[in-house]
């Protein structure tokens, strides 16, 4: 079976079914990320991440709604785990009709569920926006719960990362806890039609003021965002961005900010750069899951039990275990 991009395109069943084997690891799935490589690196990535029921979702899909009808760009929505206790987890915003973006071709829906796997979300994560960007889809949006390690990862595969923050849960900044901050490009307050969205604003503001001390104002458009000059290059800072998702308030001035992120990405440079990182950490991930798989599949599962057993017993530790598994 081959696995054109052009069929990919033609073909929104095989697209899915493609995606599924790439999630499941199949051969046929690693023929898909090999045969469609060639055509990907197109596509813009935004990842959208942040606590619990902050409104991922439903910004989510206004952003979709808005890159689509405003800039007639197709869109694919990538909903990574969500199945978050606090909402359900609804791939689209509740107050988004389905019919909205549904039926649409130019919009493509996934959710993928978290697994343990050896390789992890991160890896598996790639390639199936791999192959939506192969498929032709020019903007993908990658939502996921901001929870620690993974998130950090998939935020390293977006161009733009955008964390949503939502007042009225305390003067606690949830993204600050959940130790989110440092990967945001732009700062999203959502919900800012719900009371303490000041206090809220003033809190986010103050901790990127400790971040970026010597940061200047510039303008895009209509909306604002910050430079901070350093002996090399320009700094991005992130700027925060006030929504009403359920209403879409300020979603234009949101995406006018990511192209304005975007473009300052294209003309420092770094945007070359943060393709070679993830092109290089891909790689990594994959030489380690290859080394380890081929290692692994030389030994019985009893020559490991040994080991561990020695490693239980502490006559051994698990480090001075690899080695003695390696040696032999
Ligand atoms: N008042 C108000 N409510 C909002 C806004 N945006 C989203 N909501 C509501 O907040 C709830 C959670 O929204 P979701 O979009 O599902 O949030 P989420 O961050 O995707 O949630 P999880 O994926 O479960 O983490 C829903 O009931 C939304 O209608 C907003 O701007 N203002
Ligand atoms: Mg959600």
């Amino acid at each position: 079976m081959g696995f054109s991009s052009s069929d990919l395109k033609s073909d929104r069943l095989s697209l899915a079914r493609t995606i599924s084997a790439v999630e499941n690891n199949t051969p046929a799935g690693k023929k898909a990320l090999d045969e469609t490589f060639a055509d990907s690196g197109k596509a813009y990535l935004v990842g959208v991440t942040g606590a619990p029921g902050t409104g991922k979702s439903t910004l989510v899909s206004r952003l979709a709604l808005w890159l689509r009808k405003e800039q007639g760009l197709t869109v694919a929505i990538v909903a990574i785990d969500p199945t978050s206790p606090f909402t359900g987890g609804a791939i689209l915003g509740d107050r988004v009709r389905m019919r909205d973006l549904a039926g649409d071709e130019g919009v493509f829906i996934r959710s993928m569920a978290t697994r343990g796997e050896l390789g992890g979300l991160a890896l598996t994560t790639a390639g199936v926006v791999q192959i939506l960007d192969a498929a032709g889809y020019q903007m993908i949006l990658i939502e996921t719960v901001g929870a620690g390690q993974s998130e950090v990862e998939i935020a390293r595969l977006a161009h733009t990362t955008l964390v949503v923050e939502s007042p009225g849960m305390g003067d606690d900044i949830q993204a600050i806890k959940a130790g989110i901050m440092e990967i945001a490009d732009i700062l999203v307050l959502n919900k800012a039609d719900n009371p303490g969205v000041e206090n809220t604003e003033r809190a986010l503001r103050a901790n990127l003021e400790l971040g970026y001390p010597n940061g200047h104002n510039r303008k895009a458009g209509h909306s604002e965002y910050l430079i901070e000059k350093s002996e090399n290059r320009d700094r991005w800072i992130p700027p925060v961005i006030k929504t009403v998702a359920t209403r879409g308030t300020g979603i234009g001035e949101l995406c006018e900010v990511i192209f304005t992120h975007k473009d300052n990405l294209a003309a420092s440079g770094r945007m070359q750069m943060r393709e070679k990182e993830r092109l290089a950490t891909e790689f990594d991930h994959q030489l380690k899951l290859s080394l380890f798989e081929n290692w692994k599949n030389n030994r019985t599962p009893q020559d490991i039990a040994k080991v561990l057993e020695d490693v239980y017993e502490r006559r051994c530790s698990p480090s001075k275990a690899v080695e003695r598994l390696l040696a032999c």
